[in-house]
């Protein structure tokens, strides 16, 4: 009796002092590490795996959905440089993590979830998450074009509807879990995808480009409506922004593997170009000599202020003067 609890005692200390080797043998990996696949269906080479990781807050979703993050390494602007973190059991562990912190995450469960890979924060495997600074400075969302992203291809006919919407291939894989934007495009339908949540974003320049958008994250969306309010038939927008999430399932009978530009807020949608002022939804050199061409005017008032060079609209001075230019070089090259 007393050797099998003393053999108990060891197996069982034993097994804690492994268990505890484990967790210190987590790889301290960074998001492009987790990310980066040659999967052909985009799957992490780290699925399955316990990590420590990770990088700079740049979404947190609304209240009324399960605690979620969009980690970002400014390492890897281009690519594999964004990942989702999600808090599984809601345990409020990110109640005190803001946009703009830089976050460090242990023991978190890299997992494969609907086609998108999630840092899972569980307690029960000891997760934990330490904020490291504040305030850091977010990126401009990456303009992608739209056929980098692009939209599923419908297949198959039950006589009633399509029963796959499936992407061609995954080259959108590496832009998951990031910050991107598309350019100058309108909203050519909506209601599509498993949830009827997905709208179709289709370029000005190329119809024939399209991608799919949803804004069941948006902050500014509120609870009960399906879409953020600027999004309707045949609206055209600047640019529209958000994180881009991977999305497979099936459900009776119908099999869905797409890619969603998550938009965040109603930030995340540029209905008009600041200091685009021949309405082509970029800021350049034409621009920038109409702009030339009201320098110093006063007067500037409603509904024209200067041809729009008075872009201090917030306060405006009447004048076109150093305090715009400041606003027109702060959007230089957007749209392009
Ligand atoms: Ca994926
Ligand atoms: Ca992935
Ligand atoms: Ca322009």
């Amino acid at each position: 009796m007393k050797i099998t609890m003393i053999t108990g005692v060891v197996v069982v200390s034993l097994f804690l002092t492994m268990t505890k080797q484990i967790f210190a043998q987590d790889p301290n990996l960074s998001i492009y590490e987790i990310q980066y696949t040659t999967d052909v269906n985009g799957a992490s080479p780290q699925d399955g795996n316990m990590v420590n990781c990770c990088g700079i807050v740049v979404f947190k979703g609304p209240s009324w959905k399960k605690p979620k993050l969009a980690l970002y390494d400014p390492n890897y602007p281009y690519g594999w440089g964004g990942i989702a973190v999600k808090d599984i059991n809601s345990v409020g562990a990110f109640d005190d993590v803001n946009v703009g912190d830089w976050v460090s995450f242990t023991n978190v469960l890299v997992e494969e979830f609907k086609g998108t890979t999630f840092l899972q924060y569980k307690e029960e495997i000891d997760s934990n998450l330490v904020p490291l600074s504040r305030n850091n400075p977010l990126p401009k969302p990456l303009a992608v074009s739209v056929n980098e992203i692009t939209a599923p291809v419908p297949g198959g006919w039950n006589g009633f509807e399509f029963t796959e919407w499936l992407v061609a291939d995954h080259n959108s894989e590496k832009y998951e879990g990031m910050l991107i934007k598309v350019i100058d495009v309108n909203v050519q339908d909506i209601g599509y995808g498993k949830g009827f949540d997905n709208y179709i974003l289709e370029s000005n320049i190329d119809p024939n480009l399209t991608c799919w958008a949803s804004d069941y994250l948006n902050i500014d969306k509120g609870v009960g409506p399906i879409y953020h309010p600027y999004v309707i038939n045949g609206q055209r927008f600047c640019g529209v922004s958000g994180v881009l999430e991977q999305y497979t399932s099936e459900k009776e009978g119908i099999y869905y593997d797409y890619y969603q530009l998550l938009t965040t807020s109603t930030e995340s949608f540029i209905v008009e170009q600041t200091a685009d002022f021949d309405d082509d939804c970029d800021v350049d050199f034409v621009d920038f000599t109409l702009f030339a061409g009201h320098w110093l005017q006063s007067g500037c008032a409603e509904p024209d202020w200067c041809g729009g060079a008075d872009l201090t609209r917030e306060q405006p001075s009447g004048v076109v003067d150093l305090s715009d230019l400041l606003i027109f070089v702060q959007n230089w090259l957007e749209g392009k």
